[in-house]
């Protein structure tokens, strides 16, 4: 992979959405659980129990209404990416 953007990277992001979204324009669990399984190829234990995919749905499901909308997708996609920076400068304790 050569210079990706975070444009491409952002269309890629809309473009898994839309592909497990379906018609409806939301995930539902089982839709979310596909999509990650999709995303993060190199750990699939993120679902090895339906607690944790029940979890993780909560994390992404804000108005706990039982589906994803692209909003909440997004938002939660944007906290993960804050957990993986935090990851890859080290974490200082200056809480
Ligand atoms: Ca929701």
């Amino acid at each position: 992979m050569t210079e990706t953007s975070i444009v491409d990277l952002m269309k890629k992001i809309i473009d898994i959405f839309n592909e497990h979204a379906g018609g409806d324009n939301k995930l539902d669990k089982e839709e979310l659980k596909q999509l990650l399984i999709q995303v993060y190829l190199d750990d699939p234990s993120l679902f090895s129990s339906e607690e944790k995919a029940q979890e993780v749905m909560n994390d992404f499901d804000k108005n706990l209404d039982g589906s994803v909308t692209f909003e909440e997708f997004i938002m939660q996609m944007a906290k993960m990416s804050t957990q993986f920076k935090d990851d890859s400068e080290g974490n200082s304790n200056s809480n």
